[in-house]
This record gives structure tokens, sequence and C-alpha cells, in this order.
């Protein structure tokens, strides 16, 4: 390991809650969800988004990265997670995204004794690093971050969000996205790497709660529902939250996806992480200065809400999740570009990628990205030279550090007008 990881005794991890203020949050309120029932968000374009996940389109521009192939490949990549997302519609479910994943096998009635805490979370991080995460921390169960409500996309409004009290441990779970995919966004292509998490995820998710099933234990597996990720993911150990409002993690920067199982298995807890991500923040604006919506705050972190789809009560950095999601929504896929420009973005098993880390958590850590910017690291890569077939790839090399377009003007990938408007 490159960082020097040192624990966080600081409350919250240092994340000030205004327990006089704070409010738990409803899912009801999330941007995907509201570009269903609010029409403030809910336009020609969003609508088109969605359609674009479910069937090949035919009539794109041949722009980078948005040509049919990019599209055919980001679909068939989230094809795991879809395949359990429709399971259960006819039930009025949404598995992994609008609820948990529903269990598919029965449950033993006999508990096993799993031995001490300490040897029962040795055992299920083994388990589940076989079982084929990059990442696992576990935490307490903290119901400030539970929703207060699912979204139901089949009535078009809340409906309750039940969690059982005795689910008092959280194993979280990492899925390190392709970097190589990622380095290319804006694109269709990057969106594949999104994709292919989330099927990935889905899949380590159930079967390890189903091992712990197997052993007589409750798991409930949740991928995007249910409850905030990122406070789970830094209370479990996993990293440092950043600017960009994701977790760093020292293994793989940002370029990760998470999971969660709610347990009642008695396993030991991971404490917070500090390896300099804060201090590097501090300095750093990479993201806020590279995001195609001005969507990153360059300033201090605040409790300050951008609109409703903001948690509300905690001092942090906060993202404007409407002006991400109108991006996505005119380029047609989602967008990565936070994580590709941040620093923390690199193979961190490269001898010169450890180097940079040993000077990122140094008193240097200026220098560290000054070289970070000087390298081209972070640059886009154009999404032609990602295919092996060299026909179409790029004349200007492999790297085009060009800043994406602004919020009105996407890069050339715009659809023609002809896109399906049907699912
Ligand atoms: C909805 C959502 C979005 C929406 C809208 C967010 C919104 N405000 O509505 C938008 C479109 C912006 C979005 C974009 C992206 N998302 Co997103 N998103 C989610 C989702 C499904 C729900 C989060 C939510 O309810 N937010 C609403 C409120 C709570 O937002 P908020 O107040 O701004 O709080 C944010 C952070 O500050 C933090 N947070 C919340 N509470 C607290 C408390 C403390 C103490 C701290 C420190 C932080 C913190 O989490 C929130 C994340 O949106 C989560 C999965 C999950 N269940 O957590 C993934 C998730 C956060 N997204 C993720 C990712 C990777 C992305 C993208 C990079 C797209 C992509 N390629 O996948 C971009 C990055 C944008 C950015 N810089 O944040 C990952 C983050 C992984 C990581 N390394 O941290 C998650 C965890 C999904 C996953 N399964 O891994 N996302
Ligand atoms: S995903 Fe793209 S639009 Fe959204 S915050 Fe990150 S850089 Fe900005
Ligand atoms: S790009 Fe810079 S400011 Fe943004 S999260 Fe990464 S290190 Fe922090």
């Amino acid at each position: 390991m490159s960082f020097r990881i040192r624990p966080d005794g600081r409350p919250d991890a240092g994340w000030r809650v205004d327990t006089d203020r704070f409010e738990r949050f409803s899912q009801v309120d999330d941007v995907f969800n509201r570009s269903w029932w609010d029409e403030t968000v809910r336009s020609p374009e969003t609508e088109r988004f969605f359609q674009s996940y479910r069937r090949p389109l035919e009539t794109w521009r041949k722009a980078r990265g948005f040509r049919r192939k990019d599209y055919a490949l980001r679909n068939a990549s989230w094809h795991g997670a879809d395949i359990f997302a429709e399971l259960k519609e006819a039930e009025g479910r949404r598995d992994g995204f609008l609820d948990p994943l529903s269990a598919l096998r029965e449950a033993s009635d006999e508990k096993e004794d799993v031995g001490s805490p300490e040897d029962a979370a040795a055992e299920i991080k083994q388990v589940a690093l076989t079982f084929g995460a990059d990442l696992v921390g576990v935490a307490e169960s903290d119901r400030r971050w539970v929703y207060t409500e699912r979204y139901s996309l089949q009535q078009g409004k809340g409906k309750p969000n039940p969690l059982d009290e005795s689910l008092d441990r959280v194993i979280v779970l990492g899925q390190a996205m392709d970097a190589s995919m990622i380095a290319t966004a804006p694109s269709a292509l990057a969106g594949a790497a999104t994709g292919l998490g989330y099927s990935q995820d889905a899949i380590v998710l159930l079967a390890l709660s189903q091992y712990i099933r197997n052993l007589g234990y409750q798991a409930v597996p949740t991928l995007n529902d249910t409850a905030l990720a990122i406070p789970y993911a830094i209370k479990a150990g996993l990293g440092e939250y950043g600017r960009h409002g994701l977790v760093i993690t020292p293994e793989h920067g940002s370029n990760v996806r998470f999971g969660k199982i709610f347990t009642d298995l008695p396993l030991a807890l991971d404490q917070p992480i500090r390896f300099g991500v804060e201090e590097m923040c501090n300095l750093c604006r990479a993201c806020s200065t590279a995001c195609p919506a001005s969507a990153i705050p360059a300033s201090e972190p605040s409790a300050e809400i951008h609109n409703r789809s903001n948690i509300v009560g905690i001092e942090k950095w906060s993202v404007d999740g409407e002006a991400c999601f109108d991006y996505w929504a005119k380029i047609n896929s989602d967008c990565s570009v936070c994580i590709r420009v941040c620093p923390y973005t690199r193979d961190f098993s490269q001898r010169r990628n450890k180097v940079w880390a040993r000077l990122a958590d140094s008193r240097l850590r200026r220098l560290a990205l000054w070289l970070d910017r000087r390298s081209g690291r972070g640059g886009r890569v154009s999404p032609i030279d990602w295919w092996p077939s060299s026909s179409e790839a790029s004349s200007s090399g492999k790297s085009t550090p060009v800043q994406v377009s602004l919020r009105s003007s996407p890069p050339d990938s715009s659809p023609s007008s002809s896109t399906p408007s049907a699912l």
C-alpha cells in the first residue's frame, strides 16, 4: 500500500451533521426519481435518456464514443443489473435500484456458530473477495442514512422502506470500474464501465447474502436502494470523501461502485480512515473545473443545498444533482468526467503511482498535483482508441486532453431527431 493510512477518530469522519437541522432523505427526491414525477426535472430529453438504455439505437451521429457500437456495449454491460431490476416488476419492485435484491433461494433457519466477531469479519471478507468484490468493509447500521421512503415507479409516489432494526451491521462492497473506459468519459463507452460495475455488484451481493442466509443469519442485499452508500462506505473504512461528492479509496481512487448488505451476522467493525484526501481537495479543484455541468463546488464545505435533491443539515461538499443529470440527458449517457480528472484515479500497483501517493499524502502535495497536471493523466482518451479495430483510430494520438463541452452544447454526441421514442 502506498498511502500512510491512519484511523480517523473524528465523529462522522469530520463531516458536521447539525442535529437540529438534519433530515433523513427520501429516495423520492433523488434526481432520477424526480425525473418521473417532477415536471421541473422531467423533459423529452430525460425520457429519451432512459429509453436509450433499453433499445439499441440505429440513428446516432458518428460521434466518437457515442456510436451504435458504443451504445450496444453500454446497454449490454447493464444486462445483468437489468435482469434483476426487471425480475419482480410485476410485483411493483425494481430490485437493486428502488428495492433490495430479492432472495431467490431458501435460507437455513439454524444459526451456525461463527466464532468471535473478528473471526466472522475475516471470514466474510475472504468470501466477499473470492466472490469478486474488490473492496469490503463493515460498518454499524446507522438509521440516519436509511431512506425515509422508497420510490415506486409503478405508482409514481413514495412507498415504505422497511428495514429490520435487528440488522445492525452493514457490509459495504466495492467494485472497481474499468479504468480504460472511464478514461474516455464523457461517452457511452464510459457508461459501459458503470453498467458492468452494477451487473458485477449485483451478482456478488446476491451470492454473499445467500452465503450468510445459508449460515442461518439474515441478509438484505442493497445496491442503490434502501440507503445512502457513501456515508456507510466512509464508516466502513473504504475511503475518504472528496470534493466531487464521491468516496476516494486508496486502491482505486473514486473509480469504484458500492453495494451494501444489512445483516444480523455478528461482525467486528472497521473504522473510518484518512490518507490526505481532504487536504488535497482543499488545494485541487480539478473536478470542479472540469465538470461540464458546473455541478461541483469550488468553495468550502457548506450546509447549503442546491435543491431538494440534497440531504438537509450536513456541512459537506454537495453536488448539484439537477445540473449533473441535465447534462446526462443532453449527452444521452451518464458522465464520469469527475472520476477521470481526479488525480487519485490511477493504477496504484505501478511503482511511479506509489511514489505519487507518498507525495500526495505529504507536505509536497502541491508538487504531486503539479506533476499530475504536467503528466497529462486525466485527459480524455479518444473512445476510438479503446476499440482494437484501428480502421477508425484517432490520428491525434492516445490522449486528447480537451475540455469537454458546456451544458448548453454537449460534445458531438447529440442524438439525431429520428431517435426511436418508444421502448
Ligand atoms: C441519485 C444518485 C446520483 C444522482 C443524483 C444525486 C442527487 N442529489 O439526487 C446524480 C445524477 C448526480 C449522480 C451522479 C453520479 N453518481 Co451517483 N448515485 C446516486 C444514488 C443512486 C443515490 C444518492 C442519493 O440519494 N443522493 C441524494 C442526496 C443524499 O444527495 P446529496 O445530499 O448531494 O449527498 C451526496 C453526497 O454528498 C453523499 N452523502 C450523502 N449523505 C452524506 C453524509 C455524509 C456525512 C457525507 C460525507 C456524504 C454524504 O452521498 C450523496 C450521493 O449523491 C447513489 C447510490 C446510493 N444509494 O447512495 C449513487 C452513487 C452516489 N453514485 C455514484 C457514482 C459513481 C456517480 C457518477 C460518477 C456517475 C457514474 N458514472 O456512475 C456521478 C458522479 C456525480 C457526483 N460527482 O456526485 C456512486 C459513488 C461511488 C463512489 N466512489 O463514491 C454511488 C454510490 C452508486 C454506486 N452504486 O456506487 N448520482
Ligand atoms: S458526472 Fe459529469 S456532470 Fe456530473 S458532477 Fe461528475 S463531471 Fe459533473
Ligand atoms: S479532482 Fe481534486 S478536488 Fe476533486 S475530488 Fe479529486 S482530488 Fe479532490
